[in-house]
């Protein structure tokens, strides 16, 4: 039954009962069994995009951490809810047989709508690596503002088909520095361990890491790190560490083992196409329409919303422009979506109640990446599986956390790669630009040299003990720090300046932020377990307050 209704606005109100009956199936059935006959189910139902002129309970644009958690609990509270999503379904395999492509064997599916590649690691002893590509709307998103490269995923599951799956709840002494205005108590106790759940999270088993040839690059990060005085943390992620052993093993098709990075990852990894949107799509009150771009939102004559959409094909064509109305609207486009949307809309009159603070507070997560070129007898090993296990922190003393990052390309580089995250303090802001009618970021580039301070806190050290310097060949030509990009991208609707304490926005009633956006700038480690905590303390008040 498609979750789409013409019958008009207030059919069914949200309810705490209907939420609380509702909640204990995501976590035990569908981050942990029943994966593929959700799967099918999943399929089958991306194939019913929404109708022009439709009407929804619930509108969530964007299918990430956010709006996977917003569409789950509405509809496990009796709303029907329609996922509208830019980017593909990614659930049919290329002529390969594989949905998805390899680090090393870039394709059409690798970037969203390019003609070369714009990979992290751009470089390799000093030549550049990055080749020509098909246009398609593939599944990574290299967005260029002018100080900086946000790397985004694009499809059903955001950003959990492209990240390393890296599921870190930070510091609970961080957590003011994170979400000053929210209850660390409430998140610690019920939000994070309900997202934590639900995303399926793990950690490696110690002693397979002791032993396997795929960890070595990341012991000799503990090594190093231990020599120097760092304390090493293992790093939980949503990949199935059963399944990588089975990888290892030869008994099963390789993923992590088998070099899928940034681009997709085929069968280990636990991204929310197989947690929360199957258990979303089993309740039966949710519909996904995948190529469908939002491209506005303003109050309709009779109450609620009129969204305008875009329907895109793989070249990235408008094939047709729709019309639908919904009672509520959830913004979940990713703190860079959500926020040039939302700004857009304000400053061109569509929603001119939202206030000054919509496009601020924006950060990076301090992401700053680097490569040391380590003695001839630490070699860092041929097999490097793709998913980091740990980090080195010096967050306290130094202001970074650094992961252990692998070099998956199947030959000895003698390079450790890490991703720091660092107290970088700056923060940018979204404008409209009339002239150019785009919303521009004023991130700088300068403002990165904070981050590499931080991450020197580490780096220097070590190196000074290992006697070892850095790589100068990764990311340009006697290029140090990869200081042009981010992965993490935070900011831009926070909350408690743009929204309430719960993500309603200031301004209008039933318009909702419930993504990265909410969160200013830095989470102090990866950000998608916040992400997801705070998204399920955030909808758990909506539905008990009936919107
Ligand atoms: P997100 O997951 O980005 O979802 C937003 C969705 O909205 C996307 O699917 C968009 O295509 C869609 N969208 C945008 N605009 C529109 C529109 N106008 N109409 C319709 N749909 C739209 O948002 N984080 C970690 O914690 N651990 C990691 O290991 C990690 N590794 C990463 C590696 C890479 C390469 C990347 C790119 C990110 C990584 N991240 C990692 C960051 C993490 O994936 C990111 O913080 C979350 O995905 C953000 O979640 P949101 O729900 O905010």
């Amino acid at each position: 039954m498609s979750a789409t209704s013409r019958q008009g606005p207030g059919r069914r109100s949200l309810s705490r009962r209907g939420f609380l009956a509702g909640t204990g199936s995501v976590v035990g059935a569908a981050a942990l069994g029943g994966f593929s006959a959700s799967r099918a189910a999943a399929a089958s139902r991306y194939s019913t995009p929404i109708g022009n002129g439709a009407h929804a309970q619930a509108l969530v644009i964007g299918t990430g951490y956010g709006g996977s958690v917003a569409a789950l609990r509405l509809a496990q509270a009796g709303v029907s809810v329609e996922m509208i999503e830019m980017g593909m379904a990614w659930d049919t395999p290329g002529s390969d047989g594989k949905i998805f492509c390899t680090l090393t064997s870039p394709d059409y599916r690798s970037y969203w709508l390019r003609t070369q590649t714009k990979a992290p690691l751009n470089y390799f002893l000093g030549f550049p690596i990055d080749r020509s590509i098909p246009k398609y709307t593939g599944i990574l998103d290299a967005e260029d503002f002018a100080g900086i490269t946000v790397y985004q995923g694009r499809g059903i599951g955001g950003g959990s088909l492209v990240n390393g799956g890296m599921a870190v709840t930070p510091k609970r002494e961080n957590f003011s520095y994170i979400l000053p205005s929210v209850n660390a108590d409430e998140m610690y106790n019920t939000y994070y361990p309900r997202a934590n759940a639900g995303l399926g999270v793990g950690l490696v088993d110690p002693t397979w890491f002791d032993n396997t040839a795929w960890y070595q690059f990341a012991r000799v990060g503990r090594k190093q790190a231990g020599r120097s005085g760092f304390p090493f943390v293992f790093v939980p992620d949503v990949y199935d560490w059963n399944y990588m052993q089975q990888e290892d093993a030869g008994t099963v098709p390789k993923s992590a083992l088998g070099q899928e990075l940034l681009y997709g990852n085929n069968y280990g990894k636990k991204s929310l196409q197989k947690t929360y949107i199957p258990a979303a799509l089993a309740t039966g009150k949710v519909n996904i329409s995948p190529l469908h771009k939002v491209t506005s939102v303003s109050p309709a004559p009779g109450g609620g919303y009129m969204v305008l959409m875009d329907q895109l094909d793989t070249s990235g064509n408008v094939v047709t422009s729709k019309q639908v109305t919904a009672d509520k609207v959830f913004f979940a486009a990713g703190s860079v979506g959500t926020s040039k949307l939302l700004v857009r809309l304000r400053d061109t009159g569509q929603l001119p109640n939202l206030n000054a603070a919509v496009g601020q507070g924006w950060g990076d997560n301090g992401n700053i990446m680097v490569g040391r070129a380590n003695q001839i007898w630490d070699p860092t090993g041929a097999k490097q599986s793709t998913v980091p296990c740990g980090g080195i922190d010096n967050w306290t003393a130094g202001g970074a956390f650094a992961e252990v990052a692998p070099i998956p390309t199947g030959i000895e580089t003698w390079a450790s790669l890490y991703l720091a995250i660092t107290k970088n303090p700056h923060r940018a802001q979204f404008t409209w630009n009339a002239a150019t009618q785009t919303v521009d970021l004023n991130w700088q580039q300068a403002w990165k040299q904070d981050g590499i301070t931080m991450a020197k806190s580490i780096f220097d050290r070590i190196n000074s003990t290992e006697g070892t310097i850095y790589r100068t060949d990764l990311f340009g030509v006697y290029k140090i720090w990869n200081d042009t990009l981010t992965y993490h991208p935070l900011g831009g609707a926070v909350l408690g300046q743009a929204t309430d304490d719960y993500g309603r926005l200031a301004g209008y009633q039933g318009l909702y932020v419930i993504d990265g956006a909410l969160i200013p700038g830095n989470t102090t480690v990866n950000p998608f377990v916040t992400i997801t905590a705070l998204a399920e303390r955030n909808i758990e008040n909506i539905i008990a307050n009936g919107g």
